[in-house]
């Protein structure tokens, strides 16, 4: 069967998982959030990457109810955490252009924070900059309603896209994620950049969060630059949900 057959099967299937890469903060070391990220265990394939399957369903719009199953359980696991006595993080999950785009999504969001009982402010969604290029007076209406439910909004993969500083400046959004090119990939002018996205953020009153950190020397570039928190694996893989409750009390 097709990977898209098997995708429309593999909720009900109970084959989808979700993952958890924990996001730290540089200055304290402590972490403060983690970004859910899909797994899917396919019957025959083993393990499919989320790049090989989340586009299909973009195309075929299943992403929509798939992405909203993912928002479920990470606000399900987030609460779960809390519930445990765990020190409170934010937990983050990507949201689709096809996804923010529904008419209904702020709706949508409320309920599964409702339903849940996840504390809205322990939520960010992660746009990416491109979705944010696309009509300005709808994003900003639909960000500026998300953030008074009390949610987060981050951009993801930044520096990739085209946002122009006047949009950016306009947006209500609490942090931005700068795309994991930029951090490990060994090329001059990336430094340059990477330090001018901190002090861009910072200006505009936004946090700022390095992904990709995969080595000491670069976490101790972002923390002499001031960036506010780092992912990647120099810390830790995104890890199912038992094998982070470790990670909460580890201070380095
Ligand atoms: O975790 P990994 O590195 O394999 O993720 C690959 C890609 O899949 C990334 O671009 C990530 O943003 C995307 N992805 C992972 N989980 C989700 C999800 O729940 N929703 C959406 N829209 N994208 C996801
Ligand atoms: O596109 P998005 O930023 O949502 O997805 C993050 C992707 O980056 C996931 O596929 C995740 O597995 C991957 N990732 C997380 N940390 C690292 C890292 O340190 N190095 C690399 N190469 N990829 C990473
Ligand atoms: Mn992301
Ligand atoms: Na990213």
């Amino acid at each position: 069967l097709s990977i898209e057959t098997n995708l429309r099967k593999a909720i009900e299937r109970d084959e989808l998982q979700v993952h958890y890469q924990p996001q730290k903060s540089i200055l304290t070391g402590k972490v403060v959030g983690m970004e859910a990220l899909i797994r899917w265990h396919h019957p025959t394939r083993g393990v499919v990457s989320p790049s090989e399957f989340i586009p299909i369903a973009e195309k075929n719009g299943l992403i929509v109810e798939i992405g909203e199953w993912v928002m479920r359980e990470a606000c399900i696991q987030n609460k779960q955490w809390q519930d445990q006595g765990h020190p409170p993080v934010i937990v983050g999950v990507n949201l689709s252009a096809l996804q923010f785009h529904q008419k209904d999504i702020v709706q949508r969001v409320k309920r599964v924070l409702k339903e849940t009982g996840l504390d809205p402010h322990y939520l960010e969604l992660e746009i990416t900059e491109s979705m944010a290029m696309s009509n300005e007076e709808y994003i900003i209406k639909t960000l500026n309603d998300l953030r008074n439910l009390g949610v987060h909004v981050s951009i993801d993969d930044f520096g990739t896209g085209y946002s122009s500083l006047k949009y950016l400046s306009r947006f209500p959004v609490s942090k931005l994620k700068i795309d994991k090119a930029f951090i490990n990939e060994n090329q001059e002018q990336n430094q340059a950049i990477v330090k001018s996205i901190i002090h861009m953020s910072h200006s505009l009153n936004m946090k700022v969060i390095a992904e990709g950190v995969e080595t000491a020397e670069q976490l101790a570039f972002l923390k002499a630059e001031r960036c506010d928190e780092m992912q990647g694996y120099y810390y830790s893989r995104p890890l199912p949900p038992e094998e982070l409750s470790s990670i909460f009390t580890r201070d380095h």
